[in-house]
């Protein structure tokens, strides 16, 4: 255990393991469904989405203030088709300044909703987002430079499902609330009375705001639900601030299918995953023939409270079970196992004509507590960094140019981190120094990073202009927003 590990778990150990064992002993709740906005039918209005002030009970009994998006907590689910175009009307209503960010699209800079998309309390943002790329798993999240961290923990997030020809073609259930669900998976912490809390301190800061209470679409874990007899298709989001999840079946492999921008070339079975925040996979679970399977979470050393309340309290190694799925009476999607799914082009780093170096910076521990002392001032006072330099709104990092292949080089002083690069899917080439596991070998827009190199081959094909850059960052939105980012344009 190192030495921020054991801080962290320390320091949530004394602040919450009451509360956090008994919820851990909760029988399984229902699981919510994130409401469905389908437009693959055709859209004929101006989709509303309203950012709003709300309180939401994930389970406790007490009502915590939340963030909502067209409800109390969290956003729909949005599915769109390749070659549609979102028009959308995002309208805030609270008190303080936002932006929303759709994560994983391929789409212009000037309607990415990054940190220069702000809307201001009362005005409302209405871009034309145009959807070109193939079926995929994106989200959408709050982006609001030095608040992306508190906003997108109280709510401010939702997931866009795009398809395509392929997609709804495909011999894969897809029938939403039956046997295709969609499940945000989130870290919070509760205080005594049960509400959601959140807080930052020099420590938050270094290690990113981890809960020790799973919750799943908003309720807290674990979350039951009965499903037809056949396959069971879940799209899964990490969209914690800063938390890893290693996630495996109680019984039999993760069956993976689908990475953040589309489908794997064939199925990858393997032991478990390991999700960063703001990663997306697409796995099958296998109920023609078994009763019930469940999905865990497993806690391994240096994992903070839910390590220590695993290995105390849990079964299975420290596994949490997250989700029980169950059969009931009737027959649902019941084809084979797919074999292959999607042509993948082989991803050649010859084919860069472009190399770039990014490091990751931490900053030191006193000047991150002075910071989180000042949290009212936190852009002003950037202390993480990437090649030396906070993030700066006006200071553009790199000049890409439009449909280059480029390599890009990313390591770390300390620490691992989730990297994300707007604007485009990327294969990753090398992982920490190793080759990606084969279920992250397809369209990605996150990627590990630690010491040893991390390479992703990328290319843009959209602009991004200076007033309108895109950006590429830590996805621990702590780290994020203490200014471990940097722009780029592309021209
Ligand atoms: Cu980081």
């Amino acid at each position: 255990m190192n030495r921020r590990d054991f801080l962290r778990t320390t320091a949530a150990a004394g602040v919450t393991i009451a509360g956090g064992f008994a919820l851990a002993q909760s029988a399984p709740r229902p699981l919510p469904l994130l409401p469905l906005t389908d437009l693959t039918g055709g859209i004929d209005t101006r989709l509303p989405l309203t950012l709003a002030r709300a309180t939401h009970d994930f389970g406790t009994g007490a009502a915590s203030p939340t963030l909502g998006i067209n409800a109390d907590y969290l956003g729909p689910l949005l599915r769109i088709k390749q070659g549609q175009t979102l028009p959308v009307d995002v309208r805030n209503t609270l008190d303080e300044t936002t932006t929303l960010h759709w994560h994983g699209l391929h789409i212009p800079g000037d309607v990415d909703g990054g940190p220069h998309q702000e809307i201001a309390p009362g005005a409302t943002w209405s871009p034309d987002v145009p959807i070109t790329q193939r079926a995929s798993m994106n989200w959408f999240h709050s982006h609001m430079h030095g608040a992306t961290a508190r906003q997108t923990y109280h709510g401010l997030a939702g997931v866009l499902l795009v398809e395509d020809d392929a997609s709804l073609s495909a011999d894969l259930p897809q029938t939403y609330g039956v046997d295709d669900f969609t499940l945000v998976l989130q870290d919070k912490m509760f205080n005594g009375a049960g509400e959601m809390d959140y807080f930052v301190s020099g420590e938050v800061f270094e290690d990113g705001f981890e809960g020790d209470t799973m919750v799943i679409n908003g309720a807290i874990a674990p979350v039951a639900q009965t499903v037809p007899t056949g396959l069971i298709r879940l799209r899964l989001l990490n969209a914690c601030n800063a938390r890893f999840l290693t996630l495996s079946m109680a019984t039999g492999p993760v069956r993976v299918i689908a990475t953040e921008g589309g489908f794997l070339a064939s199925m990858v079975e393997t032991d478990s995953i390991v999700m960063s925040p703001g990663e997306r996979y697409e796995i099958l679970v296998d109920l023609r023939t078994d009763d019930t399977n469940s999905l865990n979470v497993g806690f391994g050393d240096g994992e903070g409270l839910l390590g220590l309340l695993g290995g105390l309290f849990g079964g299975g190694g420290g596994d949490q079970t997250l989700l029980t799925l169950t059969r009931g009476a009737d027959t649902g999607f019941t084809g084979a196992l797919p074999d292959q799914l999607a042509n993948l082009p082989p991803a050649n780093p010859a084919d860069a004509t472009k190399t770039r170096t990014f490091q990751l910076n931490m900053g030191g521990s006193a000047q991150l507590a002075a910071l989180a002392a000042d949290w009212g001032n936190i852009c002003g006072g950037g202390v993480m960094a990437i090649n030396g330099m906070p993030m700066k709104m006006d200071r553009i990092d790199e000049e890409v140019r439009k449909g280059e292949t480029e390599l890009w080089r990313i390591s770390a002083d300390d620490m691992q981190h989730p990297f994300h690069i707007h604007g485009c899917s990327f294969r990753i080439i090398s992982q920490q120094g190793a080759t990606p596991p084969a279920y992250a070998q397809g369209w990605k827009d996150m990627v590990h990073v630690e010491d040893g190199w991390s390479e992703v081959l990328l290319r843009f094909d959209y602009d991004a202009p200076a007033t309108a850059p895109y950006m590429y960052h830590c996805h621990i939105l702590e780290h994020e927003d203490c200014g471990m980012m940097g722009q780029f344009t592309v021209t």
